[in-house]
């Protein structure tokens, strides 16, 4: 039936329409799945207000529009054209030659992906106009037998399914399955569906079970198959999705210079026992993993991802949640191995991981998905956009030199681009922030799970009723969050509220009643709830000293200031002149206070502020080492100045170079 999908040419509507549509949301577990909790959807978590609300606006004022510049003018549109017919050169990256970057096509994707749900929460005939004649391109560059990727059609015909490892010929169709599922989802539009379902059929045709053992090199393509089993009800969907699954680790890629390891196909998904290899290769096969798991019941499979997300946070995850340590080949380093300067930590890993811990928190309902969640959503994933919403960091370490290193490797350089050679980051941002809102709150369990703290309304079926709740707070800035009852049913049910793992202590109080206190983890109240309950949740966001495992020794010696959910940071911007954050040094325990401060450029925020020593002595040397009888101790360590910090989402907007997470420490003398 899905494959005879026939989209109104006016409307773009089509017959095809499922009953888990009713929801708009980017993953939608079908009623068999084996989790915990279910998604609400964007349109049932509505963000009003606060930092996200802010964010957001910008993505759907300037940023996508900007995106849409950006794409004309790098040449992924031109590509798409050039596969429908016009004559011209393939442009990869920078380059005609053809031989450069074969994925550009899934840009355009993630953007309407991005657009499909924009358009699905706040209706804009602008930004729909951008987007159609997008589609209809996308559209006429399909080949009549559903072949749809303009690098092979334009720049290698006759070649397509002939490179594994490199040709992300599976990963450009998982972004056009996923952009064609958020319009679907979304707008009820299935002009990207119609093309997406023959996509598929192609490549079913070629490499699905049963077919030629292929998968590959960069996974994606099996969450989108899953989403499009979840959407279809096509069972052979999800039998592809498993068979690339179990077909990987297996060794049917050709090991390149960085070994199999690189695209995970050293070891069976079932058994490796932590995350190897390109980061957001591991992260995108894992969701796809997850997805399988749940949806053909196989919690070996499930466990599996679980033991090596737990390897990942403990020993190769940065304080932001950003993952990657290594440059050379964007991968996962040795456990321990994350050097601030040289931090990879790539905004598309950090969409990544809060996609994988998203679909973990559903087949689990365990709160510390969510809390890697806030954390990477704050730290990993915001950075990557600066707040003029038209420039954009691939990479995101945590230490810049006052003295320079702004060009890395590649195409990473440490100030925000507008664009990319290889524009991966970007559109998948813009994806993000249009989707964020379905992360807040969830439903199961005979109730309504609240992860994320904004100002806004959750909608939610509970009971057989209609149960709605409207939230605010000025978090992360300040730890109140105020939820009212706004319609509830007759019956018991259970508000469940996610304590942070960095709060020490929380409570929740009704009408001054207090009703819970707790440490990180979930507070659970069940109770008959009546229409106009105002239920106080009070978290403690003061702010905090962090510091490393000794074996990161990278950063050993060292404290991080943290405050809510917020890393920060110190820049060069906020030293008195002439100094800089290479000659900063702070107690192992400074006293800290925060302040409420609005910056050009920055707007109102939350800062923290310590005392600092300033060396005299880290510039000019010969040598730079000396004799420990020389080295001197805090106290006489150089001048003492009051500084402040500023949330690390927020670095890299003002003019100035140096800025470091990781603040070295000096004891005094007489210590130990
Ligand atoms: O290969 C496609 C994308 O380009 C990857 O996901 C990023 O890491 C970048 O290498
Ligand atoms: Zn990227």
């Amino acid at each position: 039936m899905t494959d005879s999908i026939r989209p109104d040419e006016k409307t773009g509507r089509s017959e095809f329409a499922f009953a888990s549509e009713q929801l708009v949301s980017q993953v939608i577990p079908t009623p068999d799945a084996a989790v915990r909790l279910r998604p609400l959807g964007l349109l049932n978590n509505r963000i009003e207000g606060g930092l996200w609300a802010d964010r957001r606006r910008v993505n759907h004022d300037i940023t996508i529009p900007f995106g849409a510049e950006q794409l004309e003018k790098v040449g992924n549109l031109l590509n798409l054209k050039l596969a429908a017919g016009a004559s011209g050169k393939y442009r990869g990256a920078d380059d005609d030659t053809g031989n450069t970057a074969p994925f550009l096509d899934s840009d355009v994707h993630k953007w309407l992906e991005a657009v499909g749900w924009e358009l699905a929460q706040f209706p804009d005939e602008k930004l729909l106009a951008l987007a159609e004649p997008i589609i209809d391109l996308v559209a006429k560059a399909q080949r009549a037998d559903g072949y749809v990727d303009s690098y092979y059609q334009a720049a290698l015909p006759g070649k397509e399914f002939t490179n594994p490892e490199w040709g992300h010929e599976l990963y450009v169709a998982g972004h056009l399955v996923q952009a064609a599922i958020a319009w679907h989802r979304g707008l009820g539009d299935d002009r990207l569906m119609a093309i997406a379902l023959r996509f598929v059929a192609r490549i079913e045709a070629e490499l699905g079970p049963g077919k030629r053992e292929w998968i590959c090199g960069h996974p994606e393509f099996e969450m989108a198959l899953v989403e499009l089993y979840r959407t279809t009800g096509e069972a052979r969907y999800l039998e592809f999705a498993r068979t690339l699954v179990e077909r990987r680790g297996h060794g049917i890629l050709a090991p390149c210079r960085y070994s199999a390891r690189y695209w995970q196909d050293h070891e069976s998904v079932r058994t490796a026992p932590e995350p190897a290899g390109h980061a957001v290769r591991q992260i995108y096969l894992e969701c796809g993993v997850v997805d399988v798991a749940v949806e053909t019941g196989d919690r070996e499979l499930l466990e599996a991802v679980i033991r090596r997300w737990e390897s990942m946070i403990s020993t190769r995850t940065y304080i932001t949640g950003s993952l990657g340590s290594r440059h050379q080949d964007e991968a996962f380093g040795y456990a321990f191995e994350l050097p601030p300067d040289l931090a990879y930590a790539e905004t598309c890993a950090a969409i990544g991981s809060v996609m994988l811990s998203w679909r973990l928190l559903l087949a689990t309902g365990e709160s510390r998905f969510a809390d890697l969640i806030e954390r990477t959503a704050f730290n990993g994933v915001l950075p990557g956009l600066a707040f003029d919403g038209t420039h954009f960091f691939y990479s995101s370490p945590l230490l810049r030199r006052s003295s320079g290193a702004e060009v890395l490797e590649g195409p990473v350089t440490t100030r925000r681009q507008e664009w990319y050679l290889i524009p991966c980051c970007p559109p998948n941002l813009m994806r993000f922030l249009s989707s964020f809102s379905d992360l807040v709150a969830t439903v199961g369990d005979g109730g309504v799970q609240i992860h994320q703290y904004v100002t806004g309304s959750i909608d939610a079926p509970v009971n057989g009723g209609h149960v709605r709740i409207s939230t605010e707070t000025n978090y992360p800035w300040e730890g109140v969050v105020n939820v009212t009852v706004d319609e509830s049913v007759a019956d018991s049910w259970t508000l469940s509220m996610r304590v942070p793992e960095w709060c020490p202590r929380a409570t929740a109080s009704l009408g001054g009643e207090r009703l819970a206190e707790s440490g990180p983890g979930m507070i659970e109240l069940t109770r008959r709830w009546s229409v106009g309950d105002n239920l106080t949740l009070e978290l403690d966001v003061s702010p905090r000293v962090t510091v490393p495992d000794p074996r990161i020794d990278a950063v050993r010696g060292t404290i991080a200031l943290e405050r809510g959910p917020l890393v920060y940071a110190v820049e060069d911007a906020d030293l008195p002149a002439g100094a800089s954050i290479e000659s900063l040094e702070v107690a192992v325990r400074p006293s800290l206070g925060d302040v409420v401060r609005s910056e050009p450029g920055l707007g109102e925020m939350t800062w923290i502020t310590l005392d600092a020593r300033l060396r005299q002595d880290v510039s000019g040397v010969r040598w730079p080492f000396r004799n420990v009888q020389d080295e001197p101790g805090f106290a006489d360590a150089g001048s003492r100045i009051g500084i402040r910090a500023v949330p690390y989402f927020a670095w890299a907007n003002r003019a100035g170079l140096g800025m470091r997470v990781w603040l070295p420490t000096r004891a005094r003398k007489s210590d130990g």
